[in-house]
């Protein structure tokens, strides 16, 4: 797992580089924000439960068929494992946040996820538009907690969409 100074230092070490200018303004970027990505983490804390509830039932609400029968949230075990990965996704991007680096994303969330959602029939479409809709609540959280510049939000979310919309070749 990286973050993003890890991350920096990695990259100069393999090619035994001091740290340059580049290098200088993507520490002071990340330590400029580092306040605010404390925030961000501290309103999800704060916050997780209703987060995955409200954007859970917009989902719903969006797009009924998925707790009607057949659908792929449909009984009370599948409606749980549904609203369970919402959490596994805010979690995470919580710690993606924190880190400044999506690195957490791939190894512990990613990996092999597409794989296991299309052998479950786990439809990717309705998924990311759950991730986004807890994108927009958060950043909203977010703003009312008093951070001038919240998007940088965005970033653990759409890397997430990103990565599962992504098309296989
Ligand atoms: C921390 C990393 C991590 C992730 C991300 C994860 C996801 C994950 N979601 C699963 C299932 C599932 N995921 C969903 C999710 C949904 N169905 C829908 O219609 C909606 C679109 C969506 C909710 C937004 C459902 C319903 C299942 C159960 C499917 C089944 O067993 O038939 C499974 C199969 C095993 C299980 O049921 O627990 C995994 C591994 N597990 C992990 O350890």
């Amino acid at each position: 797992m990286r973050d993003a100074v890890t991350n920096l230092i990695k990259n100069y070490d393999v090619t035994g580089r001091y740290l340059d200018l580049n290098a200088i303004d993507t520490l002071k970027s990340y330590f400029e924000t580092g306040t605010a990505r404390v925030t961000a983490a501290a309103v999800i804390n704060a916050n997780a439960a209703s987060i995955v509830k409200q954007a859970g039932a917009q989902l719903f609400e969006e797009v009924p068929e998925l707790i009607r029968a057949g659908g792929n949230a449909y009984t009370t075990r599948r409606y749980a494992a549904c609203l369970r990965d919402m959490d596994y996704y805010l979690r995470y991007a919580s710690y993606a946040l924190v880190a400044g680096d999506t690195n957490v994303l791939d190894e512990r969330v990613l990996q092999g996820l597409r794989e296991t959602y299309n052998s479950l029939g786990v439809p990717i479409g309705p998924t990311v538009r759950g991730i986004q809709i807890m994108k927009d609540i958060v950043k909203e959280q977010v703003a009312a907690a008093g951070v001038d510049n919240a998007a940088f939000v965005d970033q653990p979310f759409d890397h997430m969409t990103r990565d599962l919309s992504e098309q296989d070749i």
